[in-house]
């Protein structure tokens, strides 16, 4: 089994720690792309980390990611509320999927309330911070391995 993940996160999503801090936080992109990793090296995976505010692109590694991804992580940003498309490519590479949300989307705008991405995934993190990458990342590995967290 190849044990790699794909970690998406999706438009806007590089404005981390540029802008609203008190949403959002402090750690940037490459922090959060950092801790992902450490968290699946300490499970013995890699990452390939992608980010994009193009859909298009955000598509075309999610279906390259059959060929030698376990599972994949994702925080689609705001296409999580939108985008049949994402959600289609992610049912469409039938691999396992772990969606992250760092804001608790269930206490904000009602618009936020709904994803088109939560029933293709298997695991689901809303609300931790940052620090939920890395609880995905474990709860995502222990589905693929059938072994539970560290
Ligand atoms: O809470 C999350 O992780 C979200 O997926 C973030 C999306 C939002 O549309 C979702 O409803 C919830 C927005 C990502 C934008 O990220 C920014 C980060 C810093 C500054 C501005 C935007």
């Amino acid at each position: 089994m190849t044990r790699r993940l794909l970690l998406v996160n999706g438009p806007n999503l590089n404005l981390l720690g540029t802008r609203e801090p008190d949403i959002y936080g402090t750690a940037t992109l490459a922090d959060v792309e950092e801790m992902t990793r450490a968290a699946a090296a300490a499970r013995g995976f890699d990452i390939r980390a992608v980010q994009s505010n193009h859909e298009g692109v955000l598509l075309d590694a999610i279906h390259a990611a059959r060929e030698d991804c376990a599972g994949i992580v994702i925080n689609p940003g705001g296409l999580t509320h939108t985008s049949v498309v994402l959600r289609d490519a992610l049912s469409g590479v039938a691999l396992p999927v772990a969606e992250v949300h760092i804001s608790d989307v269930r206490s904000r705008e009602p618009f936020r309330h709904h994803s088109y991405v939560a029933d293709v995934a298997i695991v689901h993190v809303v609300g931790e911070g940052v620090d939920g990458y890395a609880t995905a990342v474990d709860r995502l590995i222990s589905a693929i391995t059938g072994q539970s967290d560290g």
